[in-house]
């Protein structure tokens, strides 16, 4: 991902917009967006403070994985989620005959996203995205989705009345930004219009089946399985860089939590999210595949292990350890600066936990006798002060 740029606020108030929006009509016509097209998208807009409030007080992800994994993969969206995909059963197997992903797969992203229709957002999209555009913090990236937005109009897929979403510009069912719905939405209906918004969520299923097929999703191959270490387990084989076929981690000990090695699902990288105490995952390629919808770990393991419970597995086995909240940007800054004065280079302190922090934090670990797992806990920041 692009290094977020950081600019002065381009403007503090509404009294500019009005002459905003005249100077982006240009800007949108050499885009191809016909002055039609464009007056009946801005017919009714207005400015929206909320979403500028919105977008500058987004709190720092630091909740803990336990407790974001307990709402979202609640037993209620679980029993939700069961009911969604016998109500759709028909639908969701054209998809699945289509996409090649499964009900399971799809209905899962569906109840992370909204929870499954009910929170799809009715925020004004032209407006919150001409609004977040003109203030300019990341002008750059709401104007490129203002710009799709109006291609979506102009091709006739949703009128400007039925184009709402949430106030950061995710649309309907299953939260498209603009441009990816240009790239990846289909009409699955076959009524000529991909409709997203609808009370009918045939075209954003198959919309989140094809964003899913165009990368690459493994029918039959889990994003993940929960697997229990040996004792004295070397920590160090958690790494992104160490890949294996489960039978070759089955012969180091690393077994699914039923004692049995996991299947030959494909290459697996072993994974602690919350570090040695926590719970283990072998993850394979359909891991990266969700975490191309949203590449928040948190996230992709919500969607795979809803999948999972929708599909009548239950809950994960190990306990997740009582203290593990995230750090803080300015604690993970603190943490690599604290380890690099140790004599554990992390190769730079920008607040990013990366291979070259988490090869810092194993050493260190060795050397006062911890399980290297490479995670930047609380407790090793605590330990480290
Ligand atoms: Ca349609």
């Amino acid at each position: 991902m692009a290094a977020l740029t950081v600019a002065p606020f381009a403007h503090a108030d509404a009294a500019g917009f009005p002459n905003w929006i005249a100077g982006f009509r240009g800007r949108a016509r050499a885009a191809g967006i016909s002055d039609r097209t464009f007056d009946a998208a801005f017919a009714d807009v207005r400015y929206l403070q909320d979403s500028i409030d919105r977008d500058r007080n987004q709190a720092e992800f630091v909740r803990p994985l336990a407790d974001y994994l307990s709402s979202a993969v609640s037993d209620t969206r679980v029993v939700n989620g069961r009911d969604k995909v016998g109500r759709f059963a028909n639908v969701l197997a054209q998809i699945e005959a289509r996409f090649d992903v499964e009900p399971q797969v799809v209905t899962a992203v569906w109840g992370m996203e909204s929870n499954y229709g009910q929170r799809r957002g009715d925020t004004p999209l032209i407006s919150t995205l001409a609004t977040l555009a003109y203030d300019g913090r990341r002008g750059e990236f709401f104007e490129s989705q203002l710009i799709a937005a109006l291609k979506i109009l102009q091709n006739g897929d949703v009128s400007p009345r039925d184009m709402t979403g949430s106030w950061a510009g995710a649309m309907g069912h299953t939260q498209f930004i603009p441009t990816s719905y240009e790239a990846y939405a289909v009409d699955f209906t076959g009524d000529g219009r991909r409709d997203i918004w609808a009370d009918d969520p045939t075209d954003a299923l198959a919309s989140t089946a094809a964003y899913f097929r165009r990368f690459n999703w493994t029918k039959g191959q889990p994003w993940g399985v929960e697997v229990r270490l040996p004792a004295g387990f070397d920590f160090s084989q958690t790494s992104r860089s160490v890949t294996r076929n489960p039978s070759d981690w089955a012969r180091v000990g690393v077994v699914g939590v039923d004692g049995r090695a996991v299947p030959d699902y494909g290459e697996a990288t072993l994974s602690t999210p919350t570090g040695a105490g926590g719970p283990a995952f072998l993850l394979f390629r359909n891991y990266d595949v969700i975490g191309r919808y949203n590449n928040a770990e948190a996230y992709i393991i919500g969607v795979g292990h809803l999948s999972d419970r929708i599909r009548g597995l239950g809950p994960l086995s190990a306990p997740f350890p009582p203290d593990e909240r995230r750090l803080l940007r300015a604690e993970r800054t603190e943490l690599q600066q604290r380890l690099t004065n140790a004599g554990f280079s992390t190769g730079g302190v920008d607040g990013r936990i990366g291979p070259n922090t988490r090869a810092a934090i194993r050493a260190y670990q060795r050397s006062v006798g911890l399980p290297p797992d490479g995670h930047p806990s609380y407790m090793l920041l605590q330990r480290l002060r």
